[in-house]
């Protein structure tokens, strides 16, 4: 029997595939369908202070096969109202980590607080939102920084940092994270994008710029990780492009500790199964007993 068990900065998860944030953790009981598909763990639709109602239609443009540019807008409740989902979610079994935003270090922090009260067993910093204009701060490593920092003063449970490929140097921005106490970070976000309908010559999301997710963006997705598991002593956590077992393996190689899976979710919750099946004959093919051996094993 291979052991496809690991532990994220004091996350246990029974396997490492996650489901990611957006697209469907929207309400308690779909997080709730993730877990009974499979995911080790699942992780809410950002959430912050006040709700949002989003951007106006269109929101999400299919570009390519399985992947997508959308600027949902960061559409939630506020966290006095997803604190019932947050104890809805729990009802699957698995973690619940609560993604959250602010437009301050402080309202951060607040929401945090708020998430952990409600449940949540870690939370993960959105500090990447490729085209909210409002709600989210300048992704420098300073004011990461100051965010992870004002969070950790208020919460216990763990601290995941989202980061974004829309800069000059991820592991600049990863780093300041960890120096700033942070427990793990997540990689990738969406990628900045724009899409333009040429007969109409205007860009065809209502919010013109967005984020590109699945398919399209899993090489940039490894490569973030690849470089931030050569930097960071915290875990990795891969997002971007998973669709198969094999793209899983891929960002494990490249040094993910756990993955997750977002846009694939477009095609069914079978993907968690799948993912999880695939990755345990993989060990078991090559001849390893425990996940942990493989996690940064292209680095060597
Ligand atoms: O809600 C969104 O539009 C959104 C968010 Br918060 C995010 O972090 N990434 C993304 O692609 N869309």
């Amino acid at each position: 029997m291979v052991n496809l068990e690991v532990e994220v900065s004091g996350l246990r998860l029974r396997n490492p595939v996650m489901l990611a944030s957006g697209v469907i953790g929207v309400t308690g009981k779909l997080l709730v369908r993730a877990a009974e598909a499979g995911a080790g763990a699942v992780v809410t639709k950002s959430v912050g202070l006040e709700r949002r109602t989003g951007y106006g239609n269109p929101t999400i443009v299919e570009v390519a096969p399985g992947s997508y540019v959308n600027c949902m807008g960061l559409p939630n409740p506020g966290i006095d109202e997803f604190a019932e989902e947050i104890r809805i979610a729990k009802k699957g079994g698995v973690p619940v980590v609560v993604s959250v935003f602010g437009s301050s270090p402080e309202e951060f922090a607040m929401v945090a607080e708020k998430a952990e009260d409600a449940g949540g067993d870690a939370v993960e910093l959105n500090v990447s939102c490729p085209h909210a204009e409002v709600g989210v701060l300048e992704r420098s490593p300073r004011i990461v920084g100051q965010v992870v920092e004002a969070v950790k003063r208020k919460v216990g449970v763990p601290v995941f940092v989202k980061l974004s490929s829309n800069v000059t140097s991820i592991v600049e921005v990863g780093k300041a994270a960890e120096d700033a106490g942070a427990d793990a970070v997540t990689a990738i976000n969406t990628v900045r994008a724009m899409v333009i309908d040429v007969e109409a010559c205007r860009p065809i999301l209502s919010n013109r710029f967005g984020g590109l997710s699945g398919v399209a963006i899993k090489p940039i997705a490894v490569r973030c990780v690849y470089e931030l598991y050569e930097t960071l002593k915290i875990p990795v956590i891969g997002v971007g492009g998973i669709f198969s077992w094999e793209d899983a393996v891929e960002h494990i190689l490249a040094g993910a500790s756990a993955v997750q899976v977002a846009t694939a979710l477009t095609r069914g919750f079978n993907v968690f199964k799948e993912v999880v099946d695939g990755i345990r004959s993989y060990l078991e093919r090559k001849g390893f007993r425990d996940i942990r051996e493989v996690v940064g094993a292209a680095h060597r």
